[in-house]
């Protein structure tokens, strides 16, 4: 997500509340999930290693993994739209990758196991590549993008696309998280009406309810991070350069990255691990300090806190911003003790000290403008189809409040009005003393100069004010489950007035943040944090699909016999 940046409502008073994020507990899953004794994992929690192991013993096979999983999205869809398309050819793709396991070729970890995609990352077959506008509607790419084909190549099935906030929410002041003009209003799982956050809502609803092993967001400043924080899972937004952005529709260069949404550290390791590295089509990712990608799954490792300096940029924890977020002060105020009693040092109050200047400026929006006047029409410019001829952001301007679905004026579109007055693009003098200033304000002033001030090895918050210094200086993040909404929570509506912002049981995680590219040391105080606390499969969504593997293959074995 851009500008928009998810706020709880503000202006609640919360009292009374009883978070014991410390207690470790797993659910009872139904135990009727066997055939013959052997259990099948609940696709609601199921991991990388539980699929990896049905697949190699003959448990289910990828097509009943996609089976699977389609029949869930469609017992949910209708309720929550966060599948935008399915792919048609997932089934003959998972059917083709089973054969091939049958022969002993396999392409690694992710061989045969769907992930979703959001629908700006583009792929040359049936599916469209739309950001939810009609403007792109039967557009057509020459290639998949590297990320899709990274995918492809690791063996996994990408088995639909996922709504979004229209444009990575790059559009509108005033409209809703997760609706788009092609797939309607996503709506997340944890309570009826639930704001999905976005941008890359529904990769962070689908993720939370088993739809697939994981999705894919993409992020500018907070589209992973926010929907991983409110839909229970662990999110990981790479360092820019990282994850080629080749053919996925962008906001901004210098800040837009893609990265995992998943139920586990682990799975996001897997995930990442799939996804990262250099691209021929683009050259932010020859930044990339290292020769081979470092083993993220690896980096998993529970001793992995001990001995670290974390650090507490307490300045960031601005209640007067957001005054609903308060319940989450005293987890993560807890989550540190668990962090301390891993063996590592907290050191609290590393103040960014270019806070208020950064919040009082507003260099962030002109950077994100100036690159996007530049960035869309180069995307455009690769289209090999391209139906409603639109070539440059002022075409799409045009489109959108021309066509009726776009729901124009109602969302407006004052986001690329101010883009377009703006009158120049990110090669003039004014973009660069904007950039430079966003530069230094978040990283020595920020990030990079509170972990350099105080000798840390990375630096937490809770993920609510997470996404921005980072997002200004291309620096990763990972968000890791923490804790939920009480039930007194004020149930209150977001700007637009369509959804619940605030009510009981919505989750919210902690991020790690950390210096550029150090992925691998970030997944490892996250999976450590992680292991000790294992919120995530304490908190119950409301709406919940109902097939389950067991079923699939129950049916398969039957149709077999007939
Ligand atoms: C377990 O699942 C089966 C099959 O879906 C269902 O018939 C049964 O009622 C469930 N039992 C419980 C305790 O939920
Ligand atoms: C379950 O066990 C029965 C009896 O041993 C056997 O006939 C059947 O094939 C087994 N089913 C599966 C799915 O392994
Ligand atoms: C999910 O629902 C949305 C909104 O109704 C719809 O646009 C989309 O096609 C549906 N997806 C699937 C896979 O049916
Ligand atoms: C918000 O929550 C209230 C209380 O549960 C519910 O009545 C209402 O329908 C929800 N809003 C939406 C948009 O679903
Ligand atoms: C990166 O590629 C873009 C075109 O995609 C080009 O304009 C730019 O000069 C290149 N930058 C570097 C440093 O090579
Ligand atoms: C895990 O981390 C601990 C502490 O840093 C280290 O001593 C140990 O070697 C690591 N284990 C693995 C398998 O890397
Ligand atoms: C850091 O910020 C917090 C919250 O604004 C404030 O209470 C504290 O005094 C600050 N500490 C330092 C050392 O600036
Ligand atoms: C967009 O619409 C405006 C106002 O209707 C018009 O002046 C302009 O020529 C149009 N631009 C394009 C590229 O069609
Ligand atoms: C930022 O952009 C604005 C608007 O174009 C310009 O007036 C200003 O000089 C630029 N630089 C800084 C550092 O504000
Ligand atoms: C780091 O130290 C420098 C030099 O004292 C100071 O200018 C800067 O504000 C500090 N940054 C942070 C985030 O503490
Ligand atoms: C945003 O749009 C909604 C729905 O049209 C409207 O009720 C609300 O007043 C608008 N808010 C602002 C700040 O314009
Ligand atoms: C490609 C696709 O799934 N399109 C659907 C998107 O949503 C609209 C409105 O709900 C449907 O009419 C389309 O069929």
């Amino acid at each position: 997500m851009a500008p928009g940046l998810f706020r709880r409502m503000q202006g609640l008073l919360l009292v009374s509340l009883s978070l014991n994020i410390l207690v470790a507990a797993r659910p009872c899953y139904n135990q009727s999930t066997a055939i013959n004794g052997t259990a099948f994992p609940p696709l609601i929690e199921a991991t990388t290693e539980d699929l990896v192991r049905g697949l190699e013993s003959g448990l289910f096979t990828s097509v009943d993994l996609v089976e699977a999983y389609i029949s869930r999205i469609m017992e949910v869809n209708s309720t929550l739209h966060m599948v935008t398309q399915l792919n048609p050819d997932a089934l003959s793709i998972a059917a083709q990758l089973d054969s091939q396991r049958a022969r002993g070729n396999v392409l690694g970890p992710l061989h045969g196991i769907p992930i979703l995609i959001k629908n700006n990352i583009a792929t040359a077959d049936a599916m469209d590549n739309t950001a939810g506008s009609y403007a792109l509607a039967g557009a057509k790419v020459p290639r998949d993008s590297t990320i899709a084909a990274k995918l492809r190549k690791a063996g996994a099935v990408i088995l639909g696309k996922t709504n979004l906030s229209q444009w990575a929410n790059y559009r509108s002041y005033n409209t809703s998280n997760g609706w788009s003009a092609i797939a309607g209003q996503t709506v997340g799982a944890y309570f009826p009406g639930q704001d999905p956050s976005g941008s890359s809502s529904g990769s962070g609803v689908s993720s939370s309810l088993g739809l697939a092993l994981a999705a894919l967001g993409t992020e500018t400043d907070g589209s992973i991070l926010s929907p991983s924080d409110v839909n229970n899972l662990v999110g990981i937004k790479p360092t820019v350069g990282l994850t080629s952005r080749d053919l996925v529709i962008p906001i901004s260069e210098h800040q837009d990255t893609i990265g995992p949404m998943a139920r586990t550290v682990k799975d996001a390791a897997y995930v990442l691990a799939a996804i990262a590295g250099k691209s021929p089509y683009d050259n932010y990712t020859d930044a990339i300090p290292f020769d081979t990608i470092p083993d993220y799954v690896a980096a998993c490792n529970f001793s992995a806190l001990s001995g670290k300096r974390i650090g507490v940029p307490r300045n960031l924890i601005d209640l007067s911003y957001d005054s609903s977020a308060a319940p989450i002060v005293p987890a993560f105020n807890a989550a540190l003790d668990v962090l301390r009693a891993a063996g590592a040092i907290i050191v609290d109050n590393t103040n960014f000290t270019g806070y208020d200047a950064l919040n009082e400026g507003d260099y962030s929006s002109i950077v994100l403008e100036a690159d996007f006047v530049t960035d869309l029409p180069k995307y455009l410019s690769q289209l090999s189809y391209n139906p409603n001829k639109v070539y440059d952001l002022e075409d799409v301007r045009n489109f959108t409040h021309m066509f009726p679905l776009e729901d124009w004026p109602e969302r407006d579109t004052l986001i690329w009005d101010s883009a377009l007055e703006l009158g120049y693009d990110n090669t003039s003098p004014e973009f660069w003393s904007n950039y430079t200033m966003n530069r230094y304000l978040a990283g020595p002033l920020g990030v990079t100069g509170a972990l350099a001030n105080y000798s840390l090895d990375a630096l937490v918050v809770p993920t609510e004010f997470s996404p921005n210094f980072p997002a200004l200086i291309g620096s990763p993040v990972i968000t890791v489950p923490l804790g939920a909404f009480p039930a007194d929570t004020e149930i209150t509506p977001n700007g637009f007035g369509n959804l619940n912002a605030t009510a009981p049981n919505l989750p919210f995680g902690i991020s790690f943040m950390g210096p550029h590219f150090s992925e691998e040391l970030l997944v490892g105080l996250a999976y450590a944090f992680e292991q000790r606390t294992l919120v995530r499969n304490t908190i119950t969504p409301y709406v919940q699909p109902t097939v389950e593997l067991v079923d699939v293959v129950t049916a398969r074995l039957k149709r077999a016999k007939a």
